[in-house]
């Protein structure tokens, strides 16, 4: 996107969110090959400077429309192209999603992030979504929305509905993408995100790590997310969570270092980018969990679900972060520590 086309931010918060030489694939590659520690202290120096070190925010999910989707994304549990043994839904109503969202609410979230297995919703779907988000705000939480692909107007029919975030993930490196997805291009996925830009919605962009990519892919993952043009606000890095039935099942898993890596790389790279510790929490240790914090991560999922798989229980994480000495906060209270 083109700074003339970028009217959405206060000039001094754009002018901050743009990273000024974009980042190369051998720069970030150059990043991963730091000695472990130094990346580490590295990403916390950025860290701090932007952000106080020892706070997070906290978003549950609630999945709105579960499986029976189009696409055909090799580690999906909600594809209907594997068998995975998920009963496919349909669009759940409101009082069901206004009743988890107080729940969220009542348990320490500040954002309620809301996902539709679609390939892209259609019009009618938006209208209702809309009440969906508007119902969550006056509940007092932030909202984010995860529905597919967006066409024109779309999207800003939903920032009319009070939507603060959308989330389409870029998932990998634009190399490695077509042995992941063939029923959408990397293309596809950029101009989702640039509609939702285009129309002042905050842009919520990651990946997942784990799917047999190289180093270097994990690279040009974050090369694309950190040159997006400005970069995103909220940067979920996700661990593959090996869902049986979806062809990635039974994958060689990550160097769990690896993984707390690509979290410091993605914290250099975007340094006033929440980084989202997101799916594959369930599987972590807490220490891993504790290295992906000290890395520059500070935003995680929260709830006994993600969208059809496990996280980690309520209390178990609160007993987390009062052991690690963390404050739960709203997104603008982590800032300008
Ligand atoms: N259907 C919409 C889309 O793909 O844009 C929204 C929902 S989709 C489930 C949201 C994201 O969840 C995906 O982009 C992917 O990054 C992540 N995801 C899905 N299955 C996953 C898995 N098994 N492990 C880790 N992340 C996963
Ligand atoms: C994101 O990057 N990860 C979340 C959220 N955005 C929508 C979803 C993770 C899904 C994990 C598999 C599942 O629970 O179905
Ligand atoms: Fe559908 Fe989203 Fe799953 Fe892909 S990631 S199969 S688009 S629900």
């Amino acid at each position: 996107m083109k700074a003339d086309q970028a009217p959405t931010l206060a000039p001094a918060a754009d002018a901050r969110r743009r990273n000024a030489v974009p980042w190369t694939v051998d720069e970030v590659a150059r990043l991963f090959e730091l000695p472990f520690n130094d990346l580490l202290f590295r990403a916390q120096q950025v860290h701090r400077e932007h952000f106080d070190p020892n706070a997070i925010q906290l978003s549950t999910l609630l999945s709105i429309k579960t499986g029976g989707c189009e696409e055909d994304c090799k580690y999906c549990p909600q594809s209907a192209h594997f068998d995975t043994g998920l009963e496919a839904g349909k669009l759940l109503p409101l009082d069901e999603v206004l009743h988890a969202a107080r729940a969220a609410k009542a348990s320490g979230a500040t954002r309620f992030c809301m996902g539709a297995a679609w390939r892209s919703p259609k019009e009618r779907h938006i209208e209702v979504i809309g009440e969906m988000i508007s119902g969550v705000k006056a509940i007092g939480l932030e909202t984010c929305l995860t529905a597919g692909m967006l066409a024109d107007g779309q999207a800003e029919q939903l920032r009319e509905a009070g939507l603060d975030y959308y989330n389409h993930n870029l998932d990998t490196a634009p190399e490695f993408y077509g042995q992941i997805i063939t029923t959408r291009t990397y293309q596809d996925r950029l101009d989702t995100l640039e509609r939702v830009r285009n129309v002042g919605l905050k842009v919520c962009a990651g990946g997942i790590v784990g799917m047999g990519e190289t180093r270097r892919h994990r690279a040009g993952l974050i090369v694309q997310l950190a040159n997006l043009d400005p970069y995103p606000e909220s940067v979920p890095i996700n661990n593959l969570v090996q869902v049986e039935g979806t062809p990635l099942a039974g994958s060689e898993e990550l160097d769990p270092f690896e993984f707390v890596r690509t979290v410091a790389v993605a914290r250099i790279c975007m340094p006033q980018a929440m980084v989202r510790l997101s799916a594959g929490r369930e599987q972590m240790p807490e220490t891993m969990q504790s290295l992906c914090f000290l890395a520059g991560a500070n935003s995680m999922f929260y709830g006994d679900r993600l969208l059809t798989t496990g996280n980690p229980q309520t209390a178990k994480d609160r007993d987390l972060l009062e052991r690690l000495g963390m404050q739960c906060v709203p997104e603008e209270r982590l800032k300008g520590a």
